[in-house]
């Protein structure tokens, strides 16, 4: 419930108008609880219809997707684009393949981009797509074949300035390589079409880094602003995917030793350091299942189940997963053993239940929409660098990324302050990535 009864209503509406959508709700609900201070001090985003209009995505594209399989075999999904806002500037934001993926995901995961990607400070709007195709299992050939279905329909509504997607789970170098061929193929065009492309056809050095190095640049951050760092400390991270792997390698780097990793099968612990060159032999390049870890490390050990791994000891949790993988059960065991700080490399991977857990014990907390910008935010130096035809550094990257990191967690800070609930970073973050939208947004006028 919200003392503002507009909001009471607004949510009832978003509810009903979206039935059986529950993780789009728990993401509007978030965000909602997070402006009410900020509509009572400025009713223009009342009377203007910019909260209305910022939960109705500007449009949804739902697709048939056929396919054929090795063996001759006729398959169709489901694929979807939603093109949430474009107030300030062209619709961003990644494909998710995973066999959950339903409409109701890619809402939540678009809602959660616009805030997101106006955190990192650069041009880009909210947008979120996918399928519930699943990658796994299946040979390059079937997965190109998929892929090349998917872009014959996405490509009449997508562009280097109309909308550019990106990968997420199940997405990744392999299918956005076959995507942005397709594109390229059908449409004649050259362009920045898809971000996280191979370097050598028009990628950004650091892109394939940049959500775990960023997440990590922003838990330094806010780990700073209590005279504490990454140093010593023990890390558990669930996930072994792009964002676990490079959260992994940037904490170790910065003197934190990696304890825990999983998959969606389940966990393994190694007391010594997680070895990472081991899980990117296994996962990047095998695309095997974590447990092969204990093959080759026999002291580490491996636990079926994913939940259970939030029962591990640790300083820092950075959850690298998927939406609600933290339960309020989770958190609870968390805080128990003593967890300082946690941090979302996943996009709303703890549920509000958790998030409350964390607050009253006193748990610097990174949400999403803040700690795991450093991808998309790395997407628009690729997106720049097509522009101008030019290939920046590594190291001109990674600075760069550092900086939107730090301006991410300052703006977050000093929202909430701001606002009067300093420390709280996730009313800071959705009011700071509200402000730029809403005020783009009364300036355009009711479009
Ligand atoms: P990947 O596909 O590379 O890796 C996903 C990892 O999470 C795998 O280890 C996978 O295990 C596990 N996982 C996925 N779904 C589930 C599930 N339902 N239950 C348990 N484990 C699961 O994806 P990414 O690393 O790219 O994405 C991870 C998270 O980070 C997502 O929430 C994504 O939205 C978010 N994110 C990604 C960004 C990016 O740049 N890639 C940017 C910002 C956020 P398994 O292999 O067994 O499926
Ligand atoms: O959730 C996310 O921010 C992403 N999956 C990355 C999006 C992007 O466009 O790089």
């Amino acid at each position: 419930m919200f003392k503002s009864s507009y909001l009471n209503e607004l949510m009832e509406r978003v509810i009903a108008r979206n039935p059986h959508e529950p993780e789009f709700h728990q993401a509007v609900r978030e965000v909602l609880e997070s402006l009410e201070p900020v509509v009572e001090q400025s009713p223009e985003y009342v009377t203007s219809g910019v909260l209305e209009r910022l939960v109705e995505p500007e449009r949804i594209i739902k697709f048939r997707v056929p396919w054929t399989t090795d063996d001759g075999k006729v398959v169709v999904n489901r694929g979807f684009r939603i093109q949430f806002n474009s107030a300030i500037g062209p619709y961003k934001g990644g494909l998710r393949f995973h066999p959950s993926v339903y409409e109701g995901i890619i809402k939540f995961l678009g809602f959660e981009q616009i805030f997101k990607n106006s955190l990192t400070g650069l041009p880009i709007g909210g947008g979120k797509g996918g399928s519930d195709f699943d990658p796994k299992g299946k040979s390059d050939s079937e997965v190109m074949r998929f892929c090349q279905s998917y872009m014959t329909e996405l490509f009449k509504y997508v562009g280097a300035d109309v909308d550019v997607p990106a990968g997420d789970i199940g997405v990744g170098a392999r299918e956005i390589g076959y995507l942005y061929g397709q594109y390229k193929r059908i449409t004649n065009l050259y362009e920045g079409v898809l971000t996280g492309k191979g370097l050598t056809y028009g990628g950004s050095l650091g892109r394939k880094q940049a959500t775990g190095y960023g997440l990590c640049y922003f838990t330094q951050a806010m780990l700073e602003a209590k005279g504490s760092s990454f140093d010593g400390k023990t890390v558990v991270i669930s996930g072994s995917g792009n964002v676990a792997i490079y959260a992994c390698e940037k904490a170790t780097t910065l003197g934190a030793k990696v304890i825990a990793m999983s998959d969606s099968n389940g966990y393994i612990v190694d007391n010594n350091g997680i070895d990472l060159d081991a899980i990117k032999e296994i996962k990047e390049v095998k695309r095997q299942r974590i447990k092969e870890y204990i093959t080759t490390h026999p002291t580490a050990t491996y636990t079926e189940g994913c939940s259970g791994i939030w029962t591990v000891k640790c300083d820092i949790a950075l959850p690298c997963a998927t939406q609600n993988e933290i339960n309020e059960e989770s958190a609870k065991a968390l805080v128990k053993n003593g967890v300082s700080a946690v941090s979302e490399g996943a996009n709303m991977p703890s549920t509000p239940e958790a998030i409350a857990v964390f607050r009253e014990a006193g748990v610097l907390f990174g949400p999403a929409k803040a700690a795991n910008a450093g991808g998309v935010a790395t997407s628009a130096l690729e997106m720049t660098q097509n522009s101008e035809r030019l290939s920046w550094t590594f190291e001109e990257v990674d600075a760069k990324l550092h900086t939107i990191m730090i301006n991410i967690y300052n703006n977050a800070s000093s929202a909430a302050e701001r606002y009067g609930m300093p420390g709280n970073l996730v009313a800071g973050a959705n009011i700071a990535g509200f402000l730029k939208v809403a005020d783009a947004m009364l300036a355009q006028g009711v479009v």
